[in-house]
């Protein structure tokens, strides 16, 4: 990882060095901490974070699924963010939040362990790689099942329930693919690791319902409405398995792997092999979104403002 200078920490800016933990941090031995991935783009106003306040927001609703009130308002965080990014100087970063339950209390019960709140940004290339984005990628069916509501909670983006994602990743790129794609407790299709899942069967885009176990993901939203907007119909509904094999095309999104087209699942190729025509089309209109290119998504280019940038 290419370290930045500064991290945001319970309200002060300190030495990236310095922003360490003690090992009986709750949040390290039980997972109980909430995160977020959004990232921040050049655009010709400046740098510009993607859907910030959507990320702060799930951020909020992931602290309250797990019985955490976070010690700052979504305002306050979206500032001190603003400020990170501009004390460190980037044109464009990856940004995590983090809420965890910190030192002084060990157990299961969490109640009494206080909540602390970092803020941590760096320069993060492809996260599937630049060969992912331009040709696609092949992924394998996991042979693990997404979490579901029954044990965990599908819909909030909590640290513990990361090990699911961390133990299909490792079985996917051990096996020799770049990704894994998760089925639901039902065996429907459900998302990537850390992406969720487009299907294009017969000129119309499919992804799987929130019912299925997904992350409410936010390029999922975007990428949703681009398509519309460009005339296409997305319907939201369970994916069997099989129709994977027989997509035209297939896409995965994710804050972090951006919008990346699958070129091959479980040895089949999807479509001719290659990135196909609603893939590509999409992925340029949403790269223009992330740059504040695309005046009728310019809302979602959540601009560092210029006198925080000269405090730097
Ligand atoms: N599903 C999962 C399980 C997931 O972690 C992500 C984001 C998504 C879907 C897509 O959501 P969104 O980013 O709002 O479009 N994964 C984050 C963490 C990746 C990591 O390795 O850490 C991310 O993309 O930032």
């Amino acid at each position: 990882m290419i370290e930045s200078e500064l991290i945001w920490h319970n309200g002060e800016l300190v030495a990236w060095e310095d922003a360490k933990i003690h090992v009986l941090t709750h949040g390290l031995h039980y997972g109980t901490a909430v995160f977020e991935g959004i990232r921040c783009y050049e655009t010709d106003a400046g740098p510009a974070v993607f859907r910030h306040t959507e990320h702060l927001d799930r951020f909020e609703r992931s602290a309250k699924l797990y019985y955490m009130d976070l010690p700052y308002s979504t305002e306050q965080l979206r500032e001190a963010t603003h400020e990170l990014i501009a004390r460190n100087g980037h044109s464009s970063c990856y940004i995590r939040p983090i809420a965890y339950r910190g030192y002084g209390q060990m157990g299961l019960n969490p109640l009494e362990a206080p909540i602390d709140v970092s803020i941590a940004t760096w320069p993060w290339g492809a996260y599937l790689g630049e060969a992912g984005i331009r040709d696609g990628v092949r992924a394998k069916i996991s042979s693990w099942e997404r979490i579901s509501s029954r044990s965990l909670i599908p819909q909030a983006k909590a640290s513990g329930q990361y090990l699911n994602s961390v133990l299909a990743k490792i079985e996917s790129v051990k096996a020799g693919y770049e990704e894994a794609i998760l089925l639901d407790e039902h065996g429907h299709v459900c998302e990537g690791t850390g992406e969720n899942i487009f299907v294009v069967l017969g000129g119309v885009i499919h992804t799987p319902p929130q019912t299925a176990s997904i992350l409410d993901g936010i390029t999922r939203r975007s990428v949703i409405q681009i398509a519309r907007d460009l005339g296409h119909e997305v319907v939201q509904r369970d994916i069997a398995r099989a129709e994977l094999s027989l997509a035209d095309e297939v896409f995965l999104t994710g804050t972090a792997a951006e919008l990346v087209p699958v070129r091959e699942i479980d040895d089949h190729a999807i479509g001719s092999g290659r990135p196909g025509e609603i893939t590509r089309a999409l992925q340029a209109v949403f790269q223009d979104a992330l740059h504040g290119r695309v005046e009728r998504y310019r809302e979602w280019n959540d601009v560092v403002a210029v006198t925080e940038r000269a405090g730097a």
